[in-house]
């Protein structure tokens, strides 16, 4: 039915450093991961993605890579790496890496090289620019930009040995590469099929629209209150962002079969996404879009607007529809990035937070598009209580932290609400494996605290119980394998309007699929006709009588047209 492996399968994202220490150092390893891939093959997982594994300074956890050729001392040698490898494969799944090469660490050899002079080889292999016209170096407002960086702060570092500044979106410790130099570019491939010939299946590709910049770097549109440039569009989707993934497709991935190439892209819309998915030019196999993950901030990111589900909905279909005949959608709620997703769709409370992970996953998982699932979200793992700042490791936290309070002047329990519910360390508490010490993640001291609701919520304790949230993602996924419906049918919303129900048909030939997911803690009927005898596939709670589904209930039914 489908000429494309990766349409029907599911895949499983892993953050190394948060998934299972095997050797107590308080960091997870690769060791770790290998004691429980009978964990992911056990939920049918196709493919695993790790989170960055190289060397790495780990200033942003990993994203500042200083050796693209190297494993992590924390995490592992590159012997280790083969023999995890080997173990994926021999459960028949696949294994994605992350290519984080829009920036690299200051720490590596090139960065050091690049800024060790004005005459270097590599000066050109960053982004390097003198003071703003008439400012003396160094002094406040002389960047060459007004660009804000990510994590808080100018986009670029003064650098006093030349006088020149560097350009870094994400954090001083990430400068970014120059993709218009061509040296840079061959680097990379070559990198890439090193370790494609190693036996990996395909990269996740970390702000992949990012790589192609407007040369002329021209000054971002400031909003009010805040104190730098949004500098995006002249680095969201570049002049020549497709001819340069165009080039890395000929160069890496032609002619290699069963690859899975995934483009992470803030900012990209369906009209952009459409030339990037469509099999035919040659670029990547499929995107993660931003937009349903940003409906509920508003204009400033760090601002937080309640959820509307009629705005959720909207944003999906509009992308459903836009890469229905051409093109591919990776479908998710969570990864390392966002807070938890059954804490910020559903309801994370004792009495309702079982049904709502279940319900939650059943509307992504329903979609047409690839789905991803971030560990310990099929667990229905939760955001982390946490207290002061002094809680939260991570550099974006930490960086709009100091840049809010110390030169905004906002309040720090203002901040802290928007960050306790959009922090990135929400994500990264360590993975629940069981009730004891440290959820069973560590023997030593975890490098971030695990949540303490880990006696009730963990692994061992779903593998036994056939109504957990872990055996509900394994229905899921394998529905998405044996039923041609889930990964090729037509997608057609329902009832737009209803700010409680989520509600649309997937159709392909004689078989039509409803689905209907209750995002709220009221029981409520589904106004929509001819389905009372239809076969009910997978419900999270007990059989419903007709179309009336009890708070966080979902139902999937499935009829011959
Ligand atoms: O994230 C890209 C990105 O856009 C993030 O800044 C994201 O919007 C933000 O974290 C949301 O709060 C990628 C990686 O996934 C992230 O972990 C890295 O920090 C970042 O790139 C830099 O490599």
């Amino acid at each position: 039915m489908t000429d494309l492996w990766w349409k029907s399968a599911v895949v499983y994202q892993i953050y190394p450093r948060s998934f299972a220490d095997a050797d107590g150092d308080g960091m997870g390893d690769l060791r770790g991961i290998i004691e429980h891939l009978d964990h992911l093959a056990g939920l049918g997982v196709d493919v695993l993605w790790l989170s960055p594994i190289y060397p790495s300074p780990q200033d942003d956890n990993g994203y500042d890579i200083s050796d693209y050729q190297n494993i992590e001392p924390i995490f592992g040698t590159l012997e280790i790496f083969d023999e995890l490898l080997a173990g994926v494969h021999a459960r028949g799944m696949k294994l994605i890496m992350d290519l984080v090469v829009n920036h690299s660490s200051d720490e590596h050899p090139w960065f050091a090289d690049s800024r060790s002079s004005l005459s270097s080889d590599k000066r050109d292999w960053y982004w390097w620019r003198p003071a703003r016209e008439g400012m003396e170096p160094g002094t406040p407002g002389a960047e060459p930009t007004n660009w804000g960086s990510a994590f808080g702060g100018s986009a670029w570092e003064y650098d006093e040995k030349t006088g020149e500044y560097y350009l870094h979106l994400f954090s001083k410790k990430q400068p970014d590469l120059n993709w218009e130099n061509d040296e840079v570019r061959s680097a990379v491939y070559d990198m890439m099929n090193w370790w494609l010939d190693r036996g990996v299946d395909g990269f996740r590709m970390d702000v992949i629209n990012m790589i192609s910049k407007d040369v002329s770097l021209p000054d971002g549109r400031l909003t009010a209150g805040s104190s730098y440039g949004d500098g995006s569009p002249a680095y969201i989707n570049g002049p020549r962002i497709h001819e340069f993934l165009q080039e890395m497709h000929a160069k890496v991935f032609a002619g290699r079969d069963a690859m899975l190439t995934v483009g992470e892209m803030p900012g990209v819309t369906v009209d952009e996404a459409k030339l990037f998915t469509d099999p035919a030019r040659g670029e990547v196999d499929m995107v993660f879009q931003f937009d349903h993950v940003w409906a509920d901030r508003g204009d400033d990111p760090w601002q937080l607007v309640p959820l509307q589900l009629t705005k959720l909905k909207a944003i999906f279909n509009r992308w459903q529809a836009g890469l229905a005949e051409v093109g591919w959608n990776s479908l998710y709620w969570n990864n390392h990035d966002q807070p938890r997703a059954v804490s910020r769709y559903g309801d994370d409370s004792p009495q309702f937070r079982v049904a709502s992970a279940k319900m939650i996953g059943t509307v992504l998982h329903l979609h047409r598009g690839t789905p991803y699932v971030y560990q310990g979200e099929e667990l229905g793992m939760t955001n982390y209580p946490f207290r002061t700042i002094a809680d939260f490791r991570d550099i974006e936290a930490l960086g709009h932290y100091a840049q809010a309070v110390d030169r905004e002047g906002r309040t720090p329990e203002e901040v802290l609400t928007v960050l306790r519910a959009r922090g990135r360390d929400n994500a990264r508490t360590p993975m629940q494996w069981n009730s004891s010490a440290n959820a069973g993640f560590t023997t030593g001291t975890p490098w971030l605290a695990a949540n303490p609701n880990y006696p009730e919520i963990n692994a061992a304790a779903q593998h036994d119980d056939p109504d957990s949230v872990y055996h509900y993602y394994r229905r899921l996924i394998e529905l998405r394998h044996n039923e041609p419906a889930v990964v090729d049918g037509d997608f057609t919303m329902l009832l737009p309007n209803d700010e409680r129900l989520y509600a649309f048909t997937r159709r392909l030939g004689s078989t039509e699929l409803l689905v209907i997911g209750n995002f709220s803690g009221d029981s409520v009927t589904a106004d929509i006709d001819g389905w009372s005898d239809a076969e009910l596939v997978l419900t999270n709670l007990p059989a419903p009588s007709g179309l009336t589904l009890a708070p966080w209930q979902s139902v999937i039914y499935r009829r011959t047209v």
